[in-house]
């Protein structure tokens, strides 16, 4: 990457985006975030209450009962939606600046994430000119029955920090492409780039009370947007545990609920495996975006034949990795989101040590003035019981386990509660094949890890998830299907 950016002198000043316009929340009152890798005050947010959620729905609800959006025609949807993919490229160093600063990635995958994100809503856009249903004159020569396509509602869309510009943009440009309205609630500690989205799709020519958008904590406001009863679904991308929360609180009002949750994902590494060719793509896997990545390939689970040399190979790649100042170009990982995820990932390191697990490599915490930093990590002699190998870190830990027999290999890929991402490497067709059909998770990657396309759906079995998005169908998850009956000729009795 070229170009260079500068830590701001001054934290921004950053508003809610309702019926769109820039408003206050109650009382003014605010919040901020301390930028984790530099220790800089970098935003300012409002602080919206329950009354705050409560307004922004109504506003969600008038636009969708009595607005023109879903009533557009799916061109001009279409032309709008791709309008805002040019928006988000226009500010897309802004963009990337903000999410760089709130989060502590490296700024160059910043950068990165903003073009992912405006290629979603490219997608989008494709999509709006294909929704439509079907007829039925099967029934009868007096029966016509059509099914038509009709948007959701209002939908409430709930996001963590760890993508917060790309995880919207897996969610809100489908949900436009539908026709719905949102109320949108970002990470308070990444509001930013999702506030100033509100702004785009203003720009774009998206009416306004159409897109929404408050800063503010789970509770209250992802409690009132998941249990009030003018919103029609919610769509949360986050932790598991948070997951079964709001499913729980959006049951009294049987609101749609999809859900993406955490994952906990194996890399099964067969006996004919090319170790030069998958090192880069372990150690990409692991260390991209500091491991807080839901698709972070935290488990290696590789035929002991080849233990030896890959851990050579992986421990001198991972070496290599340059971690610090997150504004710095050349740095590969920046800093941890917040004191609280360093604990926990410092927690699972030492029960990894307790557990009698190997540290090949680093294992500590680097607390430096500018934030937060943990070393690239790596287990090995780690055995399917350990928490580091069961449970979700969101951290720069590798665990690596061993296997001898392939259907052994499959098993302990499948002895998580999560089923998001797995992998399979090998040359052998067959295996790959066996391997793909018996592993439990709604990605398999085949000799690649976390290759993405917006054609391809994505979501979680088991405990990482409900329901898909992006693919062909993407859309679908936020229509309703109607099925309107009309008979020609009614005569009575
Ligand atoms: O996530 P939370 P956190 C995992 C990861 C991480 C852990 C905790 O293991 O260590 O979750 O991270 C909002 N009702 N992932 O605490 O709490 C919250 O304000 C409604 C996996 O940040 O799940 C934020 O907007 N909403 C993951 C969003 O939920 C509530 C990404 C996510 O916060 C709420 C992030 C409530 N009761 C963390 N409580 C992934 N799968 O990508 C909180 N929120």
């Amino acid at each position: 990457m070229n170009k260079t950016f500068q830590l701001p002198k001054q934290a921004r000043i950053f508003k809610n985006w309702v019926n769109g316009q820039w408003v206050d929340a109650k009382e003014q009152a605010t919040f901020s975030r301390q930028s984790p890798g530099h220790q800089q005050t970098v935003g300012q947010y409002p602080f919206s209450s329950e009354q705050d959620t409560v307004a922004a729905i109504k506003v969600a609800r008038e636009t969708f009962d009595h607005g023109q959006w879903a009533d557009l025609s799916g061109i001009d949807r279409s032309k709008i939606i791709a309008n805002i993919a040019q928006g988000i490229r226009d500010r897309a160093d802004e963009l990337a600046l903000i999410e760089c600063l709130e989060s502590g990635k490296p700024i160059s995958q910043a950068v990165d994430e903003m073009e992912w994100a405006a290629g979603l809503w490219d997608f989008a856009a494709t999509m709006c000119r294909h929704i439509q249903g079907g007829a039925n004159t099967n029934l009868g020569a007096e029966m016509t029955v059509m099914t038509i396509k009709e948007a959701v509602g209002v939908v409430g869309m709930i996001t963590p920090w760890n993508f917060p510009l790309l995880i919207i943009s897996q969610k809100l440009p489908f949900a436009l492409a539908a026709g719905c309205t949102a109320v949108i609630k970002p990470s308070e500690m990444t509001p930013g780039t999702t506030l100033l989205l509100g702004e785009i799709c203003q720009q774009a020519g998206v009416p306004d009370g159409v897109v929404n958008v408050l800063a503010g904590y789970g509770d209250p406001v992802g409690t009132t947007l998941s249990s009030h009863p003018d919103v029609d679904m919610i769509t949360f991308t986050g932790s598991t545990q948070v997951g079964r929360m709001i499913t729980k609180a959006a049951a009294d009002t049987l609101k749609k609920v999809e859900l993406e949750l955490g994952g906990k994902n194996p890399q099964v590494v067969f006996a004919d495996a090319d170790l030069d060719v998958l090192v880069d793509a372990v150690v990409f896997g692991i260390f991209f975006n500091m491991g807080e990545c839901c698709n972070s390939g935290s488990r290696i689970i590789i035929h002991e034949s080849l233990k030896d040399a890959f851990i050579e190979k992986v421990v001198a790649h991972a070496k290599k990795m340059k971690f610090g100042d997150p504004l710095d170009p050349s740095v590969k990982m920046g800093a941890i989101i917040n004191p609280q995820q360093c604990d926990k990932i410092m927690h699972y390191i030492e029960e990894g040590k307790s557990q009698g697990a190997t540290l090949a490599l680093g294992g500590k915490k680097l607390d430096t003035p500018e934030g937060i930093f943990i070393e690239p990590t790596i287990f090995t002699d780690v055995t399917p019981e350990m928490s580091i190998a069961k449970e979700e870190i969101f951290g720069p830990v590798l665990s690596i386990i061993t296997f001898k027999e392939n259907q052994e290999a499959v098993d302990i890929a499948n002895s998580t509660e999560f089923g998001l991402s797995s992998g399979i490497w090998t040359k052998d067709l067959n295996i790959a094949m066996t391997a793909s059909r018996k592993i439990k998770a709604g990605t398999v990657w085949v000799n690649n890890w976390m290759t993405g396309f917006p054609e391809v759906p994505f979501g979680g079995m088991k405990q990482s998830g409900l329901g898909r998005e992006l693919g062909v169908n993407s859309v679908e998850e936020y229509l309703e299907t109607k099925s309107i009956l009309i008979k020609a000729n009614p005569t009575a009795g």
